[in-house]
């Protein structure tokens, strides 16, 4: 096996290294969350802003329970490759990262409260948050949350380590660090504040108002397609490097990365990485999360039951890929006006992204934790469309086509991977397969879609209608019949 990647001497001239002296720049942000996403887009710009701008900005990656990922960075001095399939496949290593902690929440919480860390961010997927979003406070049935309420001087979960750690700056005097959220969540940043003040208002109230004052949570939309890393990953990376790098990612060559400019604290200078900062995030969340993300669920449930295995493989299939540029066009339909978005040639720049021959994005993968994506990418537009009167039959469908997925999950014995799982199940088995009683007892799981939408007989109408067609004469028919 070749080398690790603990040194840049001797690589090949054509993979990028960081031009930019990495021992000159101190560590300014400590990030939650090393998964592929992270390594993909938050630490590119981090290297393109260091190498642009310089600035005591380099990285120190946290993982709350796992160290696979903070092991391999610190073996390799905290350098990574990131594998850009476009047309021909290019490697770049990444420098921006210092010193990774695994699975060490004490280790996590000192690193926080020191004074050279302005900003905290974080990308742990939605079901970490611990945050009811209706009520914008804790959900204190969250395991995390429920445990760190018990014991708040040792936290273990994101909540519980934000507010503790604002906590003790605050009492050594130290300015509060920034907490950027770069998880897929609308309205992340007001979202993830409203969760960390809920936490303090039951730990310490004096705190919470002090955090309320002092502390911004700016909002983000990120985005970059990142399959999880594959064996076929790293053996491409070690043929382009010559180094077997376990750290390693790959993903697409397109990147957008939207910031409301709100970092009391300082920052990089991400826009040398092509960052935009806006004063308003709103608009570009809710086209990415509706348009993008959307459909990837769509692709997700429909190639699962299509047999189609991988998101490039649902748009080469005709009829799905049809039904993905409806859908798209109704998601489309429940953007804000006038915020100056392009949603046709959006969309269109879509369907090439799932198109990518190089990219193997596995529909299971995306499949994955349903009940906390689905809220923000097919329900909440779904209810503002039923609100003035709209069309929402093509979210029916997607939801149609989600109840038929989980319906053949639990007929071949097996269950998704959700945090809500049990409960899916529970309602599954007390509705039968019967394709009228399905969605209200799906859809009426506490939180997971607006009262407006199951209370609307025409939504719920139009689902059993679609999964009907699907438990009779199948998916295809279903997604074809123009219903
Ligand atoms: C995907 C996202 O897994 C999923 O749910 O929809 O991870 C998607 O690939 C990214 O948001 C793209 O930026």
């Amino acid at each position: 096996m070749s080398p690790r990647l603990s040194d840049l001497a001797g690589l090949p001239a054509g993979v990028a290294v960081p031009s930019y002296d990495r021992a000159a720049h101190g560590i300014g942000i400590l990030h939650l969350g090393l998964g592929a996403f992270h390594r993909a887009h938050q630490a590119v710009y981090t290297d393109d802003a260091l190498a642009a701008a310089g600035g005591d900005w380099r990285i120190m990656g946290a993982n709350l329970r796992s160290h696979d990922i903070p092991d391999a960075l610190n073996a390799q001095n905290g350098l990574f490759t990131v594998l850009e399939r476009g047309e021909t496949d290019r490697a770049r290593i990444i420098g921006a990262h210092g010193p990774a902690i695994g699975g060490d929440p004490a280790a996590i919480l000192r690193a926080a409260t020191d004074p050279a860390i302005r900003i905290l961010s974080l990308s742990l997927s939605e079901k970490a948050y611990g945050i009811d979003r209706a009520a914008m406070d804790i959900d204190e049935a969250h395991p995390a949350v429920a445990r760190d309420l018990s014991q708040p001087q040792a936290p273990q979960g994101l909540l519980g380590l934000i507010v503790t750690a604002l906590s003790a700056r605050r009492a050594a005097g130290v300015a509060p660090f920034t907490v950027l959220s770069c998880d897929n969540l609308p309205d992340n940043g007001p979202l993830l504040g409203a969760g960390v003040m809920g936490f303090a208002r039951r730990t310490d109230p004096d705190l919470a108002r002090w955090i309320e004052a002092e502390v911004a949570f700016p909002a983000t939309m990120v985005d970059r397609i990142t399959p999880a890393t594959t064996d076929r990953t790293l053996a491409d990376i070690e043929a382009l490097t010559g180094r077997h790098d376990p750290a390693g990612v790959e993903t697409e060559p397109f990147r957008q990365w939207v910031i409301e400019d709100h970092f009391p604290q300082g920052r990089p200078a991400w826009e040398a990485g092509g960052a935009e900062f806006v004063r308003d995030v709103g608009p570009y969340e809710a086209m990415k999360l509706r348009m993008l993300n959307g459909s990837h669920s769509l692709m997700a449930y429909a190639g699962q039951l299509m047999g189609l295995e991988l998101v490039r493989d649902a748009v080469g299939d005709a009829d799905l890929s049809a039904l993905v540029r409806r859908h798209m066009a109704a998601a489309a339909a429940t953007l804000p006006r006038g915020a100056g978005l392009d949603s046709d040639s959006y969309g269109r720049a879509l369907m090439a992204r799932f198109a990518n021959p190089g990219i193997a994005h596995r529909t299971l993968q995306i499949a994955m934790d349903g009940t906390e994506k689905l809220p923000q990418r097919w329900f909440a537009p779904a209810a503002e469309l039923l609100s003035t009167g709209g069309d929402a039959r093509r979210f029916a469908l997607a939801t149609a086509i989600w109840l038929a997925w989980l319906c053949r999950m639990q007929q071949a014995g097996t269950r998704p991977d959700d945090p809500r799982a049990d409960a899916l199940m529970a309602r599954l088995h007390d509705a039968g397969m019967d394709a009228a009683r399905l969605p209200i007892a799906v859809l009426s799981l506490p939180g997971l879609a607006p009262a407006a939408l199951v209370e609307s007989q025409i939504f719920t109408g139009a689902v059993t209608r679609a999964l009907t067609t699907i438990f009779r004469d199948g998916i295809r028919r279903a997604i074809t019949s123009g219903d």
